[in-house]
């Protein structure tokens, strides 16, 4: 605690870590690349300077504030040595802006603009390093990296993979990874964190735009979409609206207007895994074998856990994720009434997330080799194909999803927040159907931005205990616990990306704890209004139990195991 003087003003700081958030809470907001407020400081972009009273320069981000302290942020001497780091990167910099796909939200650019960039004094000398567009999810083009290392500190902080570092020296300086390997032969989950920092087109969600309009425009296929509980309190970001405001009635129409034959929810899938989930970790309880069970859900946990702990495969739940359960369910009642218009069915999932896109190629998701879920989009696709149509999509008209699942549970859309699936799980558990029972489970733990949770709870005379991570990292260290004995838990529910798929790096950028919050806060208010808390009370559910899943329950599990 103290007082500093910036730009000549007096202010007060309490608990902040840098210079830099104090700057900025005077309202000045200093250029930064390497700088997130959730990674590691790393110093190295040299964009957020300041000058003390001496003269001499110092970089925000990495020097604390001190009492007395008197730094000026926008002296001559700072702008021009911000415009030459500026111009030296876009000499070494691939500067095909207008096409682009980053174009319109690239730091660099966006930089530039403001730091006053009109020509670059130095030669051009272009890169010319292969680009790796061979994983499913995401796609690298070291050729617009400005080697702020974003990517580097996201993929070993957030998640403990650490595929990415840097390589090489001096002028080759590069970001890449173990021998220059595709992302595809490394062990990248495809969750996409590092391109949620990357501040430039270095490193991109894999599109599938073209191939969804393909389908759509061919009159030989119904196309079907299933849009995922974390879409809806954020697309509207990409067209103005806040963090957290609920879209789905325009996401529905918008869908409509693109051409989609049906229109679907993802938390009808999700109301499958929880009554699947549920009933498998009471079995397990029950024989007291196999435990804790991990949730299966998210693919980039589970693609980790085969790599990092093949050991304890048989302790992750056997359920597909609700994408996948909901898509073998679509592609199960449309064979059945197909008949009549021998189109082809195609199943698009709409998902905040790029590790989706993975999850919907894995070899068990197909039945008889064809897949379940044809294709994926995420959040940030959707929102171009809405802005490539015209549609205005905040004068869209709501509208409702379509019959035969048209009746979803606030138990299957709370999937989208890290705890969700424990809290679903529980209500499932507990046959009280009041508000007060609902209101105890919210508060038993399950909920809130923590990256490690605990909540407990009691079920037919027995405690059962939780375990709520999001970040691979968070999970690492649940498990080491896990082995070494040092913690017991009857589920362990795991998301890889912070705060849950609200957090997913297919959902508009830029993302905060702050966005998260917001978002997670629309996700509760959309469970609040909806009639139906509980996923077995949900009609929609009943009627497949008692119709295309009886006696096919098969199809809800991984390899079609029950
Ligand atoms: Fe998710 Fe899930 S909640 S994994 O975060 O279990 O992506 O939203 O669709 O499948 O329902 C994502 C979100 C999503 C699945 C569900
Ligand atoms: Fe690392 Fe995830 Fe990026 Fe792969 S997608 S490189 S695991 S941050």
């Amino acid at each position: 605690m103290g007082t500093m003087i910036i730009d000549g003003q007096h202010i007060e700081f309490t608990d902040e870590k840098n210079i830099l958030a104090v700057i900025r809470k005077v309202g000045i907001e200093l250029p930064t690349f390497c700088y997130h407020s959730e990674l590691s400081v790393y110093g190295a972009c040299r964009m957020c300077m300041v000058e003390d009273k001496w003269g001499s320069t110092i970089t925000s981000c990495s020097t604390p504030p001190k009492d007395g302290m008197e730094v000026w942020t926008n002296t001559d001497k700072l702008k021009k040595h911000r415009k030459m780091i500026l111009e030296l990167l876009l000499a070494n910099h691939d500067r095909d802006c207008t096409t682009c796909e980053k174009s319109g939200r690239c730091k660099l650019q966006e930089i530039a603009l403001k730091v006053g960039v009109k020509k670059v004094r130095f030669g051009q000398e272009k890169k010319e390093i292969p680009i790796d567009d061979m994983g499913p999810s995401v796609i690298r083009n070291p050729n617009k990296c400005i080697l702020c290392g974003d990517c580097v500190r996201a993929c070993q902080e957030i998640q403990g993979v650490g595929v990415l570092d840097f390589a090489y020296r001096g002028s080759n300086l590069q970001v890449t990874t173990a021998f220059n390997k595709s992302l595809q032969e490394v062990d990248c989950v495809n969750c996409g964190q590092c391109r949620v920092v990357c501040p430039t087109g270095a490193l991109m969600i894999k599109k599938d735009i073209d191939r969804a309009y393909k389908a759509l425009h061919d009159k030989n296929k119904r196309v079907i979409a299933q849009i995922a509980p974390a879409v809806r309190v954020a697309i509207g970001e990409d067209f103005g609206l806040q963090p957290g405001e609920i879209s789905m009635g325009k996401i529905v129409s918008a869908l409509r207007k693109l051409g989609f034959d049906q229109v679907f929810d993802t938390a009808v899938g999700a109301d499958l895994t929880v009554i699947e989930e549920a009933e498998e970790l009471m079995d397990r309880i029950q024989r007291k074998e196999k435990l804790p069970l991990f949730s299966s859900c998210c693919p980039a946990w589970f693609k980790y856990a085969e790599q990092k702990h093949p050991d304890l495969m048989e302790n992750v739940s056997s359920c597909l994720s609700p994408q996948q359960m909901f898509g073998a369910v679509i592609k199960e009642q449309y064979k059945r009434e197909k008949a009549s218009d021998e189109k082809e069915n195609v199943v698009i999932a709409i998902m905040p997330c790029t590790a989706k896109k993975y999850e919907a190629a894995r070899p068990e998701n197909t039945i008889n080799g064809e897949r379940q879920v044809d294709m994926v989009i995420t959040t940030q696709e959707l929102a171009i194909m809405i802005q490539e149509n015209g549609i205005v999509f905040n004068e869209l008209e709501d509208e409702a999803i379509d019959m035969p699942f048209g009746f979803t549970s606030g138990a299957g859309v709370i999937f989208g927040v890290s705890g969700g699936v424990s809290e679903a799980v529980l209500r499932y558990y507990y046959k009280e159907r009041n508000a007060s029972t609902l209101r105890g489970l919210s508060y038993c733990g399950v909920r809130g931005m923590e990256g490690v949770k605990e909540a407990s709870a009691e079920i037919d005379g027995r405690t059962v205990r939780i375990g709520i991570v999001h970040g691979l990292k968070n999970a690492e260290k649940l498990i080491r616990r896990i082995k070494s004995g040092e913690e017991k838990f009857d589920f362990i529910e795991v998301m890889a990306c912070p705060g849950g798929c609200i957090g997913g790096a297919g959902q508009p950028i830029p993302q905060n704890e702050n966005v998260r919050k917001l978002r997670a806060k629309g996700i509760y208010k959309v469970d609040k209004s909806l009639p139906i808390k509980r996923s077995d009370d949900n009609p929609t559910i009943d009627a497949l139990y008692n119709g295309i899943l009886n006696s096919n329950r098969n199809i809800l599990h991984r390899n079609g195991k029950h």
